[in-house]
């Protein structure tokens, strides 16, 4: 089953919006297999965001990141890595549709709420840097005859 990394920013945890982030994915039907709040390290925020390393934007993201806690998830279905980027939104909260997650709360890209991972590959990448091995609860919503044919 396919896991993705999501992860709500400090500007999500300081305006209260974890319970309706996490019940968004639970009402969709995905299952929570890692939850924790935590301080971010810059260095875990800055291995986080690599990629964007070169970027202007890169300091202040980080910045921005280790500022408060975070609440870090893994969540498991089918489609879950494509899902949750639906279900968070366009990048820019400006551009995001009403009804995602950074549509309905976000104003400005650099406090755009959460993050998710946008491939298979980073998805993994995202959980082994974020959570322990053996950390990660497998277990089987007795729903789920109800949400898979
Ligand atoms: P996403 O978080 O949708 O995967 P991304 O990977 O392109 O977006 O960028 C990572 C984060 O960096 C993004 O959530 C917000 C910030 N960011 C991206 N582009 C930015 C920009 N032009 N100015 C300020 N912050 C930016
Ligand atoms: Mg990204």
């Amino acid at each position: 089953m396919e896991r993705s990394f999501i992860m709500i920013k400090p500007d999500g945890v300081q305006r209260g919006l974890v319970g309706d982030i996490i019940s968004r994915f639970e009402t969709k039907g995905f299952t929570l297999v890692g939850l924790k709040q935590m301080s971010v390290s810059r260095d875990l925020a800055e291995a986080h965001y690599a990629v964007h390393k070169e970027r202007p934007f890169f300091k202040g993201l980080v910045d921005y990141i280790i500022s408060a806690p975070v609440v870090s998830m893994v969540w498991e279905g089918d489609g879950v890595i494509a899902s949750a980027r639906k279900l968070i939104g366009a990048t820019n909260p400006v551009e995001a549709e009403p009804g995602t997650i950074r549509g309905d709360y976000g104003i400005t890209i650099g406090r755009n709420l959460i993050h998710g991972s946008d491939a298979p590959e980073t998805a993994k990448s995202e959980i082994e840097l974020w959570f322990d091995e053996g950390s990660l609860c497998s277990w089987e919503p007795t729903m789920k005859p109800w949400l898979y044919e």
